[in-house]
C-alpha cells in the first residue's frame, strides 16, 4: 500500500455520513479541570476508567468514526487487558492522537498564542503508528481582543499547522488541522467572522506552500459565534449562515470533511448549530460534522461522577449525544429528540 492509499483509506473510514469524531484528548491539566466538578481526582487509574467507559460504550460505533486520544491513553488497557486503541479499532472506530504539546504566548507578540511540539514529531508518529494510530490532531488557539490576534500571530500559527500536517502526511497519518478562535470575550458575531476568515485563509495558503494534500486532511474549526460575554443571543440559523459564508470563502472543495469543535457551547446548542448547517446548506462540497469534546462528554461526566456503579448510565448518555449529533450531521435533528430519546 502506498502512503497515498493509506491516507485515503483512513479518510474514507473517518468521513462517513451520520458519523463524527469524539475528542477525548484532554491533557492532564484539562482532564483535572473536567473531573473537579464531579469531585473525582485525576489519577492515572481514574483517567483509564473514564476513557474505558467512553471507548467501550455500546453502540457508539454507529455514530462515531474516530476518537482523538491523549498520549497517555495509548499505553492504557480496558479491564480485560485490551489496549484502548485496539478496543476502538475492533469496532471500526479509527484511533487518533493529539500530538501538539500545548500552547503558550508567542514571544514578543502580546495577545498571540503559539503551540509547541514539532521537534521530534516524525519519530513520535512512527511510535504511535506501531500502536494503531492512524490520524493526528494539532490545535492552534486565537484569542479575540481589540488588538489580537495580530497578523503576525495568525501567520506564525498557520506555519505551525502546515508543518505539522506535512509531517503527518509524509508518515501516512491523516492530519486534523484545528484552528480554534476562542469564544471568550464580548466580541460580536461579525468580529468572530472577520477573524475566522483571516485565520483560515492564512492556513490554506500555508498548507499549499507546504505541499499538504487537501484530500487527505480534515479541518476542525470553530463555528462562527459571538463572544460568550456578548449580550445578543444569536439563532442557530444565523450562526449556520455566517459560518458557511466564511467556510465557502476559505476552504477549498478538495477538503473532504469539516468537523467542528464545540468550544464551550452547551451540548444542545452544539447539536442544533450543526443541524442548521446541514439542513440549510445540504449541497456544500465537504461533509459537515462534529469533533466535539465537551459537547459530547459533559452529560457523561455528570452521569458517571467517578462511580463504577454509574458506568452504564454514563455510556447511555454518550450514546444519546452521539446519536443526536449523528442526526444533526444528516440534518435530521429536532429539539424534541432531546426529551424523547
Ligand atoms: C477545543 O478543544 C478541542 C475540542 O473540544 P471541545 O469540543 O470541547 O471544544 C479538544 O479536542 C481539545 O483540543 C482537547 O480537549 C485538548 O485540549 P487541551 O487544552 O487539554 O490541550
Amino acid at each position: 500500500m502506498t502512503i497515498a492509499d493509506e491516507l485515503q483509506s483512513t479518510i474514507v473510514q473517518m468521513v462517513q455520513p451520520g458519523k463524527g469524531i469524539l475528542a477525548a484528548d484532554e491533557s492532564l491539566p484539562t482532564i483535572a479541570r473536567r473531573f473537579a466538578p464531579i469531585h473525582t481526582e485525576s489519577t492515572g487509574e481514574n483517567r483509564r476508567a473514564y476513557r474505558t467507559l467512553l471507548f467501550t460504550a455500546p453502540g457508539i460505533e454507529d455514530y462515531i468514526s474516530g476518537v482523538i486520544e491523549f498520549e497517555e491513553t495509548l499505553a492504557q488497557t480496558t479491564d480485560e487487558g485490551t489496549p484502548l486503541s485496539e478496543a476502538l479499532a475492533r469496532r471500526g472506530i479509527v484511533p487518533g492522537i493529539k500530538v501538539d504539546r500545548g500552547k503558550g504566548p508567542l514571544a514578543l507578540s502580546p495577545g498571540d498564542f503559539i503551540t509547541y511540539g514539532l521537534d521530534g514529531l516524525a519519530e513520535r508518529l512512527q511510535q504511535y503508528k506501531t500502536r494503531g494510530t492512524r490520524f493526528a490532531k494539532w490545535r492552534e488557539v486565537y484569542a479575540i481582543s481589540k488588538h489580537s490576534p495580530t497578523a503576525h500571530g495568525i501567520s506564525a500559527s498557520a506555519e505551525m499547522l502546515a508543518r505539522y500536517a506535512a509531517i503527518c502526511q509524509a508518515h501516512g497519518i491523516v492530519p486534523i488541522v484545528e484552528p480554534e478562535v476562542l469564544m471568550d470575550g464580548d466580541h460580536s458575531l461579525a468580529r468572530c467572522a472577520e477573524i475566522t476568515e483571516t485565520v483560515q485563509k492564512e492556513i490554506f495558503y500555508a498548507l499549499h506552500r507546504h505541499h499538504v494534500v487537501l484530500e487527505h486532511m480534515i479541518l476542525k474549526p470553530n463555528m462562527v459565534l459571538p463572544g460568550s460575554a456578548h449580550t445578543v443571543k444569536v439563532r442557530a440559523e444565523e450562526i449556520a449562515a455566517v459560518t458557511l459564508r466564511v467556510l465557502k470563502r476559505t476552504v477549498p472543495a478538495a477538503v473532504p470533511g469539516i468537523n467542528f469543535l464545540s468550544g464551550g457551547l452547551s451540548p444542545e446548542d452544539a447539536t442544533a448549530n450543526l443541524n442548521a448547517m446541514n439542513t440549510n446548506f445540504p449541497h456544500v462540497p465537504w461533509q459537515l460534522s462534529f469533533s466535539y469534546g465537551r459537547a459530547l462528554q459533559q452529560p457523561v461526566l455528570q452521569a458517571w461522577s467517578g462511580k463504577p456503579e454509574n458506568v452504564a448510565l454514563a455510556q447511555q448518555a454518550l450514546l444519546k449525544r452521539a446519536r443526536l449529533n449523528g442526526a444533526a450531521q444528516r440534518g435530521k435533528y429536532l429539539p424534541s429528540m432531546e426529551s424523547s430519546d
